[in-house]
């Protein structure tokens, strides 16, 4: 019982070491990542793993929950702090399950539903048929417009008083521009409905202020915490001054017992920490430095012959079409995969490629930001993925982008400080010396 993991478990351990050696090796470009930090790392592997909880501060089902009252309060403040919000839940376990609490507390099964399609940049819980949402509501879907491939807030709004929906959401896990969402609450208005905003991705550019905060115009505002956020693989619910007194118990007891069983105690520290950090002047600095190492990585593969969805990108990603390269999206993954660079393929808008293929790749800088890379190193992953994509490569080429890859990396070793040599370790040696 006292053993630790890499005594008890080796096969884990070395698991969770080769996933330690991969992260340090790897340029990972993939928009919904993020490092965290190891404040917040500690938290998550923390012993209030080992505390049930259900309920809410002061109004628990088990005793003993003094300190993780005080816990889930310092968080429930904090989070209000940043976001400028009225009311805040941390309870949700991931973004998805916030979505749901929302689509509980205001939906009857089989009302309408208007979201984002997923493959012009949505995200599965907003209503794709093979999930929960899709199969318990009625759910349809807007699109970006064939020509500018941006929202068109009007077409959008044409179609909300064609469906009369009870919900709509705002929000995607693969749009690069602006989200308006004032427009969306005149929209929503129009029909009658209610607006969820889901800003999962763009959450800590909404933080520092570096894109518009859904708060004061959406009548439900939910995120997960591990994207631009940089904090644990969670979520999180918020409401604005007008929304909360209407709302904030009924979205209580929609997490708690509505989707959820007891408390990640564990999880709640981490999003404590978390947000701790977000107030910072150096998270603000990171944020600012993520949308400029977009802008220069989008600028750089235009300039190199990348047709980019929407021509450009105003936050922490953008999407490549490789239909003029002639590869698909899933040929250029495995293709970036095999040099260390790691992207998702991505559907374009009204791409004729299955789900499984994709005509895109999606790229994001979040996290090769949080690990200090900057503009020189943006020109020069431009460079890398051009040859990797421009063109089958030559066993030559694979070789130096391999070795600029590494060179990249090991100049660049924040993470080291944060996942040590030997993995696992810190985490459950700390712990378990608190312990002691
Ligand atoms: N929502 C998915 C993404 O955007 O990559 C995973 O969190």
């Amino acid at each position: 019982m006292n053993a630790d993991l890499q005594t008890s478990d080796p096969d884990v351990f070395a698991i969770i070491n080769r996933e330690s050696q991969r992260q340090r090796d790897n340029i990972e470009l993939i928009a919904s990542a993020n490092f965290t930090s190891r404040a917040v790392l500690e938290a998550t592997g923390s012993i209030l793993t080992n505390k049930v909880a259900e309920g809410y501060p002061g109004r628990r089902y088990f005793s003993g929950c003094e300190n993780i009252d005080e816990l889930e309060n310092l968080a429930i403040e904090r989070a209000k702090q940043l976001f400028a919000a009225a009311y805040a839940n941390l309870e949700p376990y991931t973004g998805s399950q916030a979505n749901q609490a929302v689509y509980l507390t205001v939906l009857k099964r089989g009302d309408r539903i208007l979201g984002m399609d997923l493959g012009h940049g949505g995200h599965l819980s907003h209503g794709a048929k093979f999930t929960m949402t899709g199969k318990y509501y009625d759910c349809h879907f807007y699109h970006v417009d064939p020509d500018t491939e941006r929202l068109d807030y009007d077409r959008i709004e044409a179609k909300a008083k064609e469906i009369r929906p009870q919900l709509i959401i705002a929000g995607a896990s693969a749009y690069p521009r602006i989200i308006d969402f004032q427009r969306f609450r005149e929209i929503a208005d129009a029909v009658g409905a209610f607006l969820l905003a889901d800003m999962a991705h763009i959450c800590g550019l909404v933080a520092t202020g570096l894109h518009p905060s859904p708060i004061p115009h959406a009548h439900f505002v939910t995120t997960s915490t591990q994207k631009t956020l940089r904090g644990p693989r969670s979520g999180m619910i918020l409401l604005g001054k007008h929304s909360a007194p209407d709302f904030a118990r009924k979205i209580d007891s929609a997490v708690f017992p509505g989707v959820q069983g007891a408390v990640h105690v564990h999880a709640i520290a981490a999003k404590a920490v978390m947000l701790k950090e977000a107030m910072s002047g150096s998270f603000a600095a990171s944020q600012l430095q993520t949308l400029e190492n977009t802008r220069i990585l989008a600028e750089d593969l235009m300039a190199r012959g990348f047709r980019l969805v929407s021509g450009g990108t105003d936050n922490h990603l953008m999407l490549l079409d490789l239909r003029d390269k002639g590869i698909t999206g899933k040929e250029a993954e495995d293709r970036l995969a095999s040099v260390r660079i790691t992207v998702n393929k991505n559907m374009l808008p009204y791409d004729s490629q299955k789900a499984t293929v994709c005509s895109g790749i999606r790229v994001g800088t979040a996290a090769i930001t949080t690990r200090g890379f900057g503009s020189e190193e943006m020109h020069c992953i431009a460079d890398l993925i051009d040859k990797m994509l421009s063109g089958e490569p030559t066993v030559s080429t694979i070789t130096k982008v391999r070795e600029k890859v590494s060179r990249l990396c090991r100049q660049h070793p924040h993470i080291d400080s944060i996942y040590s040599e030997e993995g696992a370790k810190f985490t459950l040696e700390s712990q378990y010396q608190l312990q002691s």
